[in-house]
């Protein structure tokens, strides 16, 4: 399967097209739109998410409920287009708004100086407007559609905040769906309540100083079969495909697996994880220090990853930046933004992660259709059984 999005922060909508979806797969609008609401919420948000409601409208691809096997194509429209018409559209400036709200003083952590350099963009609008984070929106989109594919097979997904800043929360050890509901009112999806007192103060003392908070978000998958992805070939090996796309996500910055650079600083007896076998339940491990990966290889056990996000680079109180047209030294450009996306970041990794797992499912079990990667999957399920 593969996936592209189309769309500008402030244009009228952003789109996204899934190709290769097997057919027959139940699809749920409202669960899309659930995820697209749990990455809204959040502590340290700006005034954007006030003006937005991410709502999906299907455009392609589904038919009373269930995947035809067509390219599925979702749209969710920016409400805050309304504000930019002028500014945005598509047709010829008119001549008063000519170079208006042109941006000139690039941040220092976004793209716009790389990217007005390298696409010959004197008006860093043309480089923001794509590089903007509003973007997440759609992988959120359709990781809310994998994330129906993989519960169609008992695969379950949540996601928690470990850090913002320097507040550190106690890592919850509960199962996937008891994590998603313990962590799902938390403001900043914790469910350490005493972290959570902490980092809303810290995201308020960063607001009031015109900063900004990063931190690390975990995404935790369970009910992974065995053996996804492929020790043969570098780029078939699951958990670098996670570890790219996880990079790929706006601002973020790193990327572990279970115990992760945890890992240099132990001996090799408190890294690996043990094999037990039992006549019910087959092999498994005794702990999960690596995260569900050996040899980029599935273990069976659960996938948890974890990734770190740094701050916004958009700051009130900004940066040095030198003006594009004078050369001169000037403070970034100042534009509306959030003081801390953690929470949203959680959100986003665990539905990019999603996307990763559902298509390796389907790169191992491949059909054109839900029963058919049901019976390759009773198949190997069998195999392993007589192993
Ligand atoms: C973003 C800047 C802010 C964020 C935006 C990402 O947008 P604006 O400039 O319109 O206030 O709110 O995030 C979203 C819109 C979103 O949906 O997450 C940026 O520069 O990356």
């Amino acid at each position: 399967m593969r996936y592209l999005t189309a769309g500008e922060t402030h244009g009228p909508q952003l789109t996204a097209i899934i190709e290769g979806l097997p057919s027959n797969l139940p699809f749920s609008a409202e669960a899309v739109n659930e995820e697209l609401g749990r990455r809204q919420k959040g502590y340290g948000r700006g005034l954007r998410m006030q003006i937005e409601k991410d709502t999906v409208q299907v455009v392609g691809g589904i038919r009373h409920g269930y995947t035809t096997g067509a390219p599925v194509a979702l749209v969710v429209e920016n409400n805050d287009w309304k504000h930019w018409t002028k500014i945005m559209g598509a047709e010829p400036a008119e001549e008063e708004n000519e170079g208006k709200r042109r941006i000139l003083r690039p941040r220092p952590g976004h793209a716009d100086l790389n990217g007005g350099l390298k696409y010959n963009q004197k008006d860093l609008r043309n480089i923001l407007e794509r590089s903007s984070a509003r973007e997440t929106t759609m992988r959120v989109a359709v990781g809310g559609v994998a994330k129906q594919m993989l519960a169609a097979f008992g695969i379950r997904t949540a996601c928690q905040v470990l850090r913002i800043g320097e507040i550190e929360a106690e890592r919850s050890e509960l199962s996937a769906s008891e994590l998603a509901a313990a962590t799902e009112e938390s403001p900043v999806r914790v469910a350490d309540k005493a972290a959570e007192a902490q980092m809303i103060a810290a995201i308020d003392a960063a607001k009031a100083d015109g900063d900004t908070l990063g931190g690390i978000v975990e995404a935790v998958i369970e009910g992974v079969p065995v053996g996804l992805g492929s020790h043969v070939q570098w780029d078939r090996k699951l958990d670098g495909k996670i570890a790219q796309a996880v990079l790929s996500i706006q601002a973020f910055k790193g990327v572990e697996f279970g115990i992760g650079f945890e890992a240099a600083k132990r001996r090799g007896s408190q890294v690996h994880d043990a094999i037990l076998y039992s006549e019910e339940g087959g092999f498994r491990r005794e702990t999960n220090r690596a995260g569900g990966f050996e040899g980029g290889m599935t273990t069976g056990e659960p996938i948890v990853v974890r990734a770190v996000m740094k701050p916004i680079s958009t700051l009130y109180k900004p940066l040095k930046s030198v003006d594009i047209d004078t050369k001169e030294a000037f403070s970034a450009q100042v534009e509306r933004s959030d003081t801390c996306a953690v929470p949203a970041a959680a959100v986003i990794l665990e539905n990019v992660v999603a996307w990763e797992v559902a298509n390796a499912f389907l790169d191992k079990f491949g059909g054109d259709s839900l029963e058919e990667i049901a019976a390759n999957l009773a198949s190997y399920r069998a195999q392993l059984e007589r192993y």
